[in-house]
């Protein structure tokens, strides 16, 4: 994945508009990004995925998230490690939903990222899911569910992908 690499959409849905816009502070969070992507991927969410960094490319970051929400995003993950400003940048600067995952990366292990998500000054909403390749799972499925508000389609896919990891998980328990 190089930066500012684009990738729309899940094979079969073409040139949809993405409604997930997944921004990487680095190429080397591209762990995260590939989680999240392949759960989208699952749901049929088409999405797109960018690498920019608030600290490094702060002129990049800033025209991607002011120009989401026209482009058709609903919502925002942003993943990023170390000192992670990118999503409560992002959110600065769009009224999309934003949903940090923090990398469990560098000689913190994500603890840093993690704190610098969960203590963004008032009025700077981010939601902050679980560390690492979980947290990009997990970011997808919770912006599956923001989605699903308004797709009924949506709604039963993740009832029927929830019943079926609740029946395997059960199955699993009792081996
Ligand atoms: P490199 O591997 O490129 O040195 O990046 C990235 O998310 C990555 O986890 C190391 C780590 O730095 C993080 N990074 C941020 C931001 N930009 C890069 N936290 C940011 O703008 O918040």
């Amino acid at each position: 994945m190089e930066k500012g690499h684009r990738k729309a959409g899940r094979p079969g849905i073409g040139k949809a508009t993405p409604a997930v816009g997944v921004i990487l502070g680095s190429v080397s969070d591209r762990a995260i990004g590939e989680a999240a992507a392949e759960m989208l991927d699952r749901l049929g969410i088409p999405h797109e995925i960018v690498v920019a960094s608030a600290h490094r490319n702060p002129d990049e970051v800033r025209r991607w998230a002011r120009s989401a929400e026209k482009r058709g995003i609903r919502v925002v993950i942003a993943a990023a490690g170390l000192a992670a400003a990118l999503p409560g940048v992002v959110a600065s600067h769009t009224m999309l939903p934003v949903i940090g995952v923090p990398v469990a990366s560098g000689p913190l292990r994500g603890m840093d990222a993690l704190l610098s998500m969960v203590q963004l000054p008032s009025g700077v909403p981010v939601g902050t899911v679980a560390l690492g390749e979980t947290g990009g799972k997990n970011g997808a499925l919770l912006a599956a569910r923001i989605l699903a508000l308004h797709d009924p389609g949506l709604r039963g896919r993740l009832l029927r992908m929830r019943t079926s990891s609740m029946k395997s998980g059960a199955k699993e328990r009792t081996q």
